[in-house]
């Protein structure tokens, strides 16, 4: 029996059109030239953020990583927010490539206060290193796959604007969050200078993030992709999957959202699970553990013994569970039966 993997939506695998694409795409060498197919990606990721330009990226990481890299100079600041993905699950890249120091602030579910935002914007001087880029991630990975409201990102960009900072939005799940609200990805895309967007998430590309953004912000950050060795040759085999990612898979994630709506309404009434399912707003549900027969590593080995795949949530004291293509309600039962097994 297969397990039901609700680890990540990183886990979903490509489609058999994808595959197809992948054997029949044309392609080129992307360093010393040209690939057509990834050309056409790029392009596709840029109008639909309506960016001027886009770059492929092998990963979000990466993306992140060259976004904060073009925006910003050593001895300079960015404002992040604590629980966000680019501040704690990115190996460090805001110290270690780009030299910038990270000031992170706290949020209502993934959305920081504009004018604390404001507060902590900083003008260069002897003592103190100049803010110039706040980072955005929506929708929130470790607030549960909240959905960031659009007025927050247009109160924030108020502040960036007055202060003369860039804007950069990890938008790993832009989809899901536009699914939920029913705000165009360009809505949010308009308040922010570069996104970040990723194809092998929700929309089940084997491989391959998108940053888009302003041309020559592209054109720099293309150098940079090839300084930390992402330049990538006849990439058209992959980008032709992630072509159809954006055009085939968006419309499908509110099948995602209403499954992990019906499994957290169904763990949230069982022992030690603390969770509202109210605030599951897409398709990741984080909920704490406390139970005193059972810790976080039994109920996952318990939950494997049951053929249902999970992961610890950060900080160790919760688990995370994600729905995605390769779940379907049978799954979803599944899950629900094993849990009411192990703690019902
Ligand atoms: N998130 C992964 C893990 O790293 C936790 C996941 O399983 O959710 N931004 C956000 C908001 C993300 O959730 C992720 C990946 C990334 C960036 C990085 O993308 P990759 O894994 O392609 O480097």
């Amino acid at each position: 029996m297969n397990p039901s993997d609700f680890r990540s939506d990183t886990v979903t695998r490509p489609t058999p059109e994808m595959r197809k694409a992948m054997a029949e795409a044309e392609v080129g060498d992307d360093v010393i030239g040209f690939d057509p197919t990834v050309q056409k990606l790029e392009a596709l990721a840029a109008e639909t953020m309506g960016k001027e330009a886009g770059l492929f990226c092998p990963s979000g990481t990466m993306g992140n990583s060259i976004a904060v890299k073009a925006w910003t100079q050593e001895l300079q600041e960015v404002i992040v927010e604590s629980r966000s993905h680019i501040f704690n699950l990115e190996s460090t890249h805001l110290t270690f490539i780009s030299r910038v120091t990270p000031r992170p602030l706290p949020s209502r579910r993934g959305a920081m206060d504009p004018a604390e935002v404001e507060h902590f914007v900083k003008k260069p001087n002897v003592h103190t290193p100049q803010t110039t880029l706040i980072c955005l991630e929506n929708t929130h990975n470790n607030w549960g796959g909240a959905v960031v409201p659009l007025e927050n990102f247009k109160a924030i960009r108020e502040v960036a604007v007055r202060h003369g900072l860039r804007v950069h939005l990890d938008g790993a799940r832009i989809f899901n969050a536009s699914t939920a609200s029913g705000v165009p990805v360009r809505g949010y895309a308009d308040e922010v200078d570069s996104v970040m967007f990723c194809l092998s998430k929700g929309l089940s590309a084997p491989i391959g993030s998108m940053l888009v953004g302003p041309k020559e912000f592209i054109e720099y950050g293309r150098r940079i992709r090839k300084a930390l060795g992402g330049g990538m040759r006849q990439v058209g085999v992959i980008a032709a999957a992630g072509l159809l990612a954006l055009t085939r898979m968006t419309g499908r994630l509110a099948e995602d959202h209403r499954r992990a709506r019906r499994l957290a309404e169904a763990l949230s009434a069982l022992p030690g699970i603390v969770l509202n399912p109210a605030e599951v707003e897409t398709n990741i549900i984080i909920f704490k553990f406390e139970h005193p027969g059972l810790t976080v590593p039994s109920l996952l080995s318990e939950l494997e013994k049951r053929g249902i795949r999970a992961l610890a949530a950060p900080g160790g004291v919760g688990i995370r569970m994600v729905t995605h293509k390769d779940v379907d309600d049978a799954d979803v039962d599944a899950a629900i039966g094993a849990f009411r097994d192990i703690l019902g």
